[in-house]
């Protein structure tokens, strides 16, 4: 039996960034500086595959610094952690190692600087996320006030609207945060913020990357976890550029075939939580059903890397 032909879109870039790559590499070092068991704070990222492999390795994933034994190294996930929560390490003589993503760190330095310069903070984010959670922990509880929608800036109760400064998380749709910006900026002229948002690179290039292909796709598939942030704006993003049928697979598993009866392309990307193999195995599966024209749309190069703590330097 012939395979119908199937154009498949691959978004560039897609996939790790720089903070999920140096967080692994962190874990990693870690067990081998050591040995097992590493305790590590929360999913390392996003992606059960990741932490699935991590914890094969030796590493005990906890949702609490409590659950760690005090006589073990703690990592502490890429999103950031509140500052009671080295602080409690300190206290607990712990060995521990921050493996929150450099441009996380920066917003914290940010909301810092305009705390101590007497502004009070609003962060826009999402409710019970790890990093807003994190970047909120950074500063005295009700300092920083959470704004998630453009309604929720009209309901917002400040101090002082002429002491007010803003921070975001770095994960949000560029295209929502922009309204939610413009809207602060209405009812608070004075308020005080980064040049845009606090959205990051990564962030940023993919939602580019999904806008140019989606209007091409009869569907797009985002390789990402559930409760990935970035990859679910990965979804909405693709949706609003007008591809009608968007999901969220975590594996090639995850494919729902009869709902892409018919089409004649598809888009794929992947969230900055889901390794490359996983797209490999997401593009496998098409091609092992259709005749697979597989086109790679770059809209950004990306060299990005950070570098691990000095500490965690082990010897090959
Ligand atoms: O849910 P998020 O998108 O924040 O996290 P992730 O682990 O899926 O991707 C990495 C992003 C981080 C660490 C937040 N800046
Ligand atoms: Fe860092 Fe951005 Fe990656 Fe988050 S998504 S880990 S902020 S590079």
């Amino acid at each position: 039996m012939t395979k119908p032909a199937l154009t498949l879109y691959l978004a560039a870039p897609r996939g790790f960034c720089a903070g999920v790559d140096r967080a692994i590499k962190i874990v990693e070092l870690a067990l081998q500086k050591w040995g097992a068991p590493v305790y590590v704070r929360h999913e390392i990222v996003h992606n059960r595959f990741v932490v699935d492999g991590l914890r094969a390795k030796g590493a005990v994933f906890v949702e609490e610094l409590e659950d760690c034994p005090p006589d073990r190294p703690v990592i502490f996930s890429a999103h950031g952690v509140p500052k009671a929560v080295p602080a409690e390490a300190a206290r607990r003589e712990m060995v521990y190692v921050d493996a929150t993503c450099p441009l996380v760190s920066k917003v914290h330095i940010e909301a810092q600087r305009h705390h101590e310069a007497g502004l009070q903070m609003i962060m826009i984010g999402h409710a019970g996320h790890p990093e807003t959670i994190g970047t909120m922990g950074q500063l005295p509880e009700g300092e920083v006030l959470l704004v998630e929608t453009v309604a929720d800036v009209a309901q917002v109760q400040v101090r002082d609207p002429a002491r007010l400064a803003f921070v975001t998380q770095t994960t949000l749709s560029v295209d929502d945060t922009s309204e939610i910006v413009a809207a602060l900026q209405a009812r608070f002229p004075a308020i005080i913020g980064p040049h845009k948002e606090d959205i990051c690179y990564a962030t940023t290039n993919r939602q580019e990357a999904v806008k140019a292909i989606a209007p091409d796709c009869d569907a797009l598939l985002v390789v990402g976890a559930p409760n990935s942030s970035n990859s679910k704006r990965l979804v909405e993003v693709a949706r609003r550029a007008g591809c009608a049928y968007a999901q969220l697979v975590q594996r090639a598993t995850d494919i729902d075939w009869r709902a892409l009866e018919g089409i004649r392309s598809i888009g794929v990307t992947a969230g900055a939580s889901a390794p490359e193999v996983l797209i490999d195995e997401v593009v496998q599966a098409f091609r092992d059903r259709y005749d697979l024209t597989v086109d790679m749309v770059e809209t950004a190069r990306e060299d990005v890397e950070f570098k691990v703590p000095r500490v965690l330097r082990v010897p090959a």
